[in-house]
């Protein structure tokens, strides 16, 4: 069995993989959304349902909120519920692209009224983490347009700005701005924050509390992924993950299922640029929706793909890969860092978990635990992704 230094365990034991609430709900396609049996009802269920995860792998202390998806009258009293299930309440999620009058745009639109709607709404998700103690508003925008000329592209670059100053503005403390990239989708001829650059040039301009979301699943087939977390680490501005994989689009798959490698390489450039480090502002969440498999076993899988990945990461000999690198031996270079790749680490990871007092099979520990039964009989009429309140 390969053997694992302390000082990486070590690392991985300070590893934190957040949870989106609305992986436990329903989900599915444009075609069908199917519903399981014991789907949550409530965020409270929802909550539940992820502290299975966290109990199981001890990896996903925290849980993302999505506003209004999950809204509740008192979140501090959330947040306790929260605490008492032995997880935590983390970034809270804007929603601006299921109003009609977000059609044309939401934080870009031309008319000041809807504008200020969607800057309000932004201050109430604010309100909900003051209220939570959340760290993260991360903003993901619908806006964009379908064909050219519809909008002005640079106004719609200036008026984005200008809300986002003000959300900004509302921040306290230690709270931060993260704002996500797509290229594509809702719209499709243009998005108002396309790719990491113009996310990049709006969080620096906003200031030092505003970093950039990446998520995996948001870029053009065959993007250098791992190019992009390099340079965000150097500037200093990569704020969070949102974790996924993808075969054609914004699939929202199980992490490293697609491409396993892709998320090694992802993770090797976290490690090289101090993404794991103590004080490092870089966050990493899941953004997935399970359609046909079951959830809670999703989710398992899920952080447990994350951190096999980063122990490979974590593996890789950067003494040797940089002598290599600097002695121009070019495929001595690449040979150190495949056999990091190559290792499996699992039998390490499963002893690791049994020193910890977690299960070494998270899956099987959850398969025998009859916890899967028990939500089936007892939850009747489980929600969709997204509107179970
Ligand atoms: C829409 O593409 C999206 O999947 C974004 O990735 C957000 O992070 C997520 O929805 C939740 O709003
Ligand atoms: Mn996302
Ligand atoms: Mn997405």
């Amino acid at each position: 069995m390969t053997e694992i230094s302390t000082t990486i365990l070590d690392t991985l034991a300070t590893q934190a993989i957040e949870l989106p609430s609305w992986a436990f709900g329903n989900a599915g396609t444009r075609f069908k959304v199917f519903s399981s049996p014991g789907t949550p009802r409530t965020v409270r269920e929802k909550l539940a349902d992820a502290a299975q995860v966290n109990r199981l792998t001890g990896l996903a202390p925290t849980v993302a909120l999505h506003i209004p998806w999950d809204l509740v009258d008192d979140y501090a009293e959330l947040a306790s519920y929260a605490g008492d299930l032995g997880v935590g309440l983390g970034t809270i999620n804007s929603n601006t692209f299921q109003d009609d009058e977000y059609k044309l745009g939401s934080l870009t639109h031309t008319d000041p009224r809807i504008r200020q709607k969607a800057i309000d709404h932004h201050f109430a998700c604010i309100d909900v983490m003051d209220a939570t103690g959340s760290q993260d508003l991360k903003i993901w925008l619908p806006d964009g347009t379908n064909y050219p000329g519809q909008g002005d592209i640079r106004g719609r670059q200036d008026r984005l700005a200008d809300s986002l100053s003000k959300i900004y503005a509302r921040l306290s403390g230690e709270q931060r701005l993260v704002l996500e990239y797509k290229i594509f989708e809702p719209h499709f001829y243009t998005m108002d924050v396309p790719d990491w650059g113009t996310s990049y040039a709006h969080v620096t301009a906003l200031g030092e509390r505003a970093f950039v979301c990446l998520d995996t699943g948001h870029h053009a087939p065959s993007t250098n992924i791992e190019f992009i977390v390099a340079q965000l680490l150097r500037l200093g501005r990569l704020g969070s993950f949102d974790f996924n994989s993808r075969f054609y689009a914004d699939d929202d798959l199980i992490v490293g299922a697609a491409d396993p490698f892709q998320l090694f390489r992802i993770l090797f450039e976290v490690v090289r640029g101090g993404g794991l480090d103590d004080g490092s502002p870089v966050r990493f969440m899941l953004d997935q929706c399970h359609n046909i498999e079951d959830k809670i076993p999703g989710q398992i899988r899920s952080v447990l793909n994350v951190q096999e990945m980063t122990a490979r990461a974590l593996l890789v000999d950067r003494e040797a890969l940089t002598a290599a690198q600097d002695a121009g031996d070019v495929l001595g270079a690449n040979a150190i860092l495949m056999d990091a790749f190559y290792t499996d680490v699992r039998p390490a990871l499963a002893q690791w978990r049994e020193s910890r007092g977690l299960p070494t099979d998270p899956l099987a520990a959850y398969a025998d635990s009859g916890y899967g039964k028990q939500i089936a009989d007892e939850r009747v009429g489980g929600t969709q992704a997204g509107w179970g309140a």
